[in-house]
């Protein structure tokens, strides 16, 4: 569990303001009205959207109804478990993306600036640590200084980049990529593409057609991830849907989680999206990109420490 050691210190550096809130009404102080007010409150505030915050408390009043809990400290580890289980029921929510196929796929979709080509780069640094070999697709042919942006991550992560020039098919950059990756049995290709209003209906039939040359290259071994900017909050959700129809996704980046002040945007996009968070972004450094794993994430949140030795 080494690995998660370094995210409850990065996710505790960046002090999210709005953990420490949550963590704060569990002092020890009795259960009156006042509290549960104050947990929804804050529940919402933090992005974690009304139905779920809602929900949220219901089952936590209903444990403390059942075990006669009468002081808010005594009911942290209970609402840890629910928040825990909130994310956990996601399948494939904390399980890192399995590379075993050669080309394994992995496209990067979303709206501009949500933090598509730093978290491709942070993703071939990763997989190279891991003794994978990568190629990145620069398939964003649209945004002038974008293919340079991603050679820049190659040459920092020692990763081979598949390119044509500015304004050339995307389809055909990854029809490219998908091909030198089986010409050289490379593991992964990670698919940069550009960023794109989910209103903008050219733009979402580009992606269409990428994905349907992902599927007919490389099978089912394909990872569509949507890349969710943590401090556009509830906002970030309108275009999921329309990002699925036209590229069917299987799973969320979350980035710029050290700029949000309301962590609790994780949860509703679990409870909302139904999809799971594989990584999430601390920084904009080539590793600070960490596994998404709810107990760790729900412990630091609540600033409880003994995530790895609690098991109940
Ligand atoms: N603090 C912080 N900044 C991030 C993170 N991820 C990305 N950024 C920054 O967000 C900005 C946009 O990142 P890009 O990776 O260029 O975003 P993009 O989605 O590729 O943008 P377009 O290609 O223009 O759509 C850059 O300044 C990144 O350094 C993160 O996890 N934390
Ligand atoms: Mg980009």
């Amino acid at each position: 569990m080494a690995l998660f050691g370094g995210f409850i210190s990065k996710f505790k550096n960046v002090a999210n303001k709005w953990s420490q809130g949550v963590s704060n009404l569990f002092s020890d102080s009795p259960l009156t009205d006042g509290f549960w007010d104050e947990l929804e409150e804050s529940l919402i505030g933090g992005d974690v959207g009304i139905e779920t915050a809602e929900r949220l408390i219901e089952d936590l009043r209903r444990t403390a109804i059942d075990r006669r809990i009468a002081h808010t400290r005594e009911l942290k580890g209970a609402f840890a478990d629910i928040l825990v289980g909130c994310l956990a029921e996601i399948p494939g929510m904390g399980s890192p993306l399995e590379v075993i196929d050669s080309p394994s796929v992995i496209l990067l979709v979303g709206v501009n600036g949500s933090g598509k080509t730093t978290t491709a780069g942070k993703l071939a640094t990763m997989f190279r640590n891991q003794g994978k070999s990568v190629i990145l697709a620069a398939a964003d042919t649209y945004r002038a200084a974008a293919i340079e942006q991603l050679k820049a991550w190659g040459e920092r992560a020692d990763v081979r980049v598949i390119a044509q020039s500015h304004g050339s098919d995307s389809a055909a950059v990854v029809f490219d990529a998908i091909q030198a990756a089986r010409a050289a049995a490379t593991n992964v290709v990670i698919v940069d593409t550009a960023g794109r209003l989910h209103t903008k209906s050219n733009l979402m039939d580009e992606l269409a057609k990428v994905g349907r040359v992902v599927s007919r290259e490389a099978g089912g071994n394909t990872e569509s991830l949507l890349v969710l900017d943590s401090v556009m909050g509830q906002n970030g959700f309108i275009q999921a849907e329309v990002f699925n129809r036209a590229i069917p996704l299987t799973g969320v980046v979350l980035t710029k989680f050290d700029n949000t002040a309301k962590g609790g945007i994780a949860i509703s996009i679990a409870q909302k999206l139904r999809l799971p968070i594989r990584y999430i972004g601390l920084g904009e450094g080539a590793s600070d990109l960490d596994l998404f794993s709810p107990k760790e994430f729900i412990f630091a949140l609540l600033g409880m420490e003994d995530a790895n030795d609690n098991d109940n």
